[in-house]
């Protein structure tokens, strides 16, 4: 037989063939049958190397046309066969969508966070700012700036996280205050939550992190009754209006006068419990009127300028607000205590 006669009559039969797969699978069989190492077509292809190098040219042409027009239509047949299935598929396939979803576990907000955004609350109500800076800090903005001596016991290194002589993680959120007197004149009104670091072991009542909320005011004529006032009005809108707040005199080195503030037991409402140890009051915050020398250091005048500042406990407040004893459940995120603040 005539080559080009014996190749046509090859493609018609695939082509009736190829049409005839009704699978992915035959069409593959089909395939084989003609394009594969031994198929139909491929023997042609090898049988040219006996030909005559006149002939091979024109036969060669004949028979590449031929592979390219098969290998088109295996191509082409693929994508019809893909899409029937599909077809097909996407007929009997059925999506209900009134089954129920899956239910997502309800997750609740840490007591810490809670606590501290209704601090921020009460204290923006009252007109403060709210601000937060960098937790490692210099020797001179955690103490020097702070009237902190380089004697006094707070920095010595069984407190204080160094990291280089000059360079720690700071012991208060003071440092914020005090970059921020730096920055700005008065009026200023601000408080400043964020972690704080000492080298304190673990235990029911210490952390070497925890957090702190530090106050500041700085104002014209500042006096001890606004701090009074403001510390007043936080405790009843903390723990309750019926709450009253007492100040007994303290030492602090970056205020002068310096107070701790008690306020009346949340838990017996000042009966006295197990919470407050019989005596009827919680201590809740230290503070005092800002050290005329810490003015100074940040280039506000004291004669002319006077501020209160007070420094609380996050943790502690958690505590007391929710009667947790110990400080250790607050940052061990057990899920079964977590579980309760929804
Ligand atoms: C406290 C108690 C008393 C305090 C002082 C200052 C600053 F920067 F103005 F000097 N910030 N925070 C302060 C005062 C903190 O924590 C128990």
């Amino acid at each position: 037989m005539e080559l080009k006669t014996e190749v046509e009559k090859i493609i018609r039969e695939f082509d009736s063939q190829a049409l005839a797969a009704e699978t992915v699978d035959a069409l593959n069989a089909v395939r084989i049958r003609y394009l594969g190492k031994s198929g139909e077509l491929t023997l042609i292809l090898k049988g040219m190397r006996d030909l005559q190098p006149e002939e091979r040219a024109a036969a060669g042409k004949i028979v590449n046309a031929a592979r390219v027009r098969l290998e088109d239509c295996i191509t082409e047949s693929e994508r019809r066969l893909q899409r029937l299935a599909l077809d097909a598929r996407l007929k009997t396939e059925v999506i209900d969508i009134s089954i129920p979803s899956k239910k997502l576990p309800r997750g609740a907000v840490h007591p810490q966070t809670l606590v501290r955004n209704q601090i921020i609350e009460i204290f923006t109500g009252m007109g403060f700012t709210v601000e937060d800076g960098r937790e490692v800090e210099t020797d001179y903005y955690n103490f020097e700036a702070l009237n902190l001596p380089p004697d006094h016991p707070a920095r010595e290194t069984q407190d204080t996280f160094y990291i280089t002589e000059n360079i720690l993680l700071r012991t208060q959120t003071s440092t914020t205050q005090i970059r921020a007197m730096e920055k700005q004149q008065p009026p200023i009104k601000m408080i400043n939550p964020g972690r704080v670091y000492r080298s304190d072991e673990i235990d029911a009542t210490h952390s070497p992190m925890f957090h702190q909320v530090e106050g500041l005011v700085v104002d014209k004529n500042i006096t001890m009754c606004d701090l009074k006032g403001v510390l007043d009005a936080f405790a009843k809108r903390f723990f309750g209006s019926d709450t009253k707040t007492r100040l007994r005199p303290s030492h602090f080195p970056f205020t002068e006068p310096s107070i701790e503030v008690d306020a009346t037991c949340s838990q017996c409402g000042g009966a006295g419990c197990r919470v407050c140890k019989g005596t009827g009051w919680l201590e809740i915050l230290g503070a005092g009127m800002v050290n005329i020398k810490v003015l100074s250091n940040c280039g506000i005048d004291p004669k002319i300028y006077s501020g209160f500042a007070f420094g609380l406990g996050l943790d502690r407040m958690t505590n007391i607000k929710y009667g947790i004893t110990d400080l250790r459940v607050v940052f061990e995120n057990d899920i079964r205590f977590l579980k309760q603040f929804r």
